[in-house]
């Protein structure tokens, strides 16, 4: 045994040694003709809404500098305008690729056009766009927002015996996850009808707007003489500032008010492990090595999948604490 791992450490030594030699030699070589020259990426990030887009940016981040690969890395703050001035600029600068995020689904297309014309490939990441014509970008990688609304329907639809008023946080206005949470979720709560939405409005993905939207929703339904039986959130950090208003009203989140919303952050499960939430469907964001697959596919001129879709699964207070330590975001 001891024989064999000194066999393999020397071998591996070796390998170095010459894998070492090898690569410098190579370094020289391409240096004399200036050839070798890392990639460089251009990746517009819309913001830092959430911690899903935290998740979202370190992975691609950290994957970039894995494959050593030089990341442009540009932040919306939220801004359409701001992306397209981003993605203008990577084409500038002559950019290999752009990844991009994009914060709402419509008026991309001549953006696109002209990374096209420039011959630069375009991975779109998270969240997808309206388009006449789908050439103008490589591959969406994605999860189906639609599967998850109606997932989230579904589990609320038997949690309250298909009977209740729910309460809707929606996501960004015409932002893809915001509209398909949405559809989704009320092709599900569709088939039990005493399930009512009763209010709904957009709370922008953060837990400040979450929580502010769930304040004056809970103001409404009193002066209504309205029961509020569940809230629904598109995100998981709308919920964690909702269970804050909810908490300061004087009401019991998760019990006096059912929760579900959708991401699976370490948040959620912590509020689930707490009893103060009860079910989030994950999305998962570690988008950045799929993300990096694409664009060495595109740029060999292999084919690349128009759609990656992304598996997601219910997790609710059964599953909570011991899930919980497993998760990655
Ligand atoms: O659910 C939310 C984020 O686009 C899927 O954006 C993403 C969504 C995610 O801010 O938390």
């Amino acid at each position: 045994m001891k024989i064999l791992r000194s066999v393999f450490i020397i071998a591996a030594a070796v390998a170095i040694m010459f894998g070492g030699a090898s690569c410098s030699k190579k370094k020289e070589a391409s240096q004399a003709v200036g050839a070798e020259k890392k990639l460089v990426v251009g990746f517009s990030q819309i913001g830092a809404e959430s911690s899903w887009r935290t998740a979202e940016t370190e992975s691609i981040i950290a994957e970039a500098k894995n494959k050593g690969i030089d990341l442009r890395f540009s932040d919306a703050q939220q801004k359409q305008e701001n992306q397209i001035k981003a993605i203008r600029a990577f084409i500038a600068q002559g950019v290999d690729a752009i990844i991009l995020a994009p914060v709402v689904e419509t008026g991309w297309e001549p953006v696109l056009a002209a990374a096209k014309k420039a011959k630069i490939p375009v991975i779109l990441v998270d969240r997808g766009v309206k388009v006449s014509d789908e050439t103008l970008y490589t591959t969406l990688i994605a999860s189906d927002f639609v599967a998850e609304g109606r997932m989230a329907g579904e589990w609320l639809a038997k949690k309250l015996n298909g009977k209740g008023n729910i309460v809707e946080l929606q996501g960004t206005p015409g932002a893809a996850p915001a509209i398909d949470r949405k559809k989704g979720f009320e092709e599900a709560i569709s088939k039990a009808p005493g399930l009512k939405i009763v209010k709904s409005q957009t709370g922008d993905f953060t837990r400040a707007k979450g929580k502010e939207v769930m304040e004056t929703f809970l103001s409404a339904a009193k002066s209504e003489g309205l029961k509020i039986d569940a809230l629904y959130a598109h995100n998981d950090d709308m919920a964690i500032g909702a269970i804050q208003a909810i908490e300061e009203a004087g009401l019991k989140p998760g019990k006096d008010i059912i929760i579900v919303s959708i991401d699976g952050v370490k948040a959620a499960f912590e509020a689930m492990v707490a009893g103060k939430s009860n079910c989030t469907v994950e999305c998962n964001p570690l988008l950045g090595p799929a993300a990096f697959i694409a664009v060495e596919q595109a740029l060999k001129g292999e084919e690349v999948e128009k759609k990656i879709i992304v598996k997601d699964e219910v997790f609710d207070q059964s599953v909570a604490a011991k899930a919980l330590p497993t998760r990655k975001y």
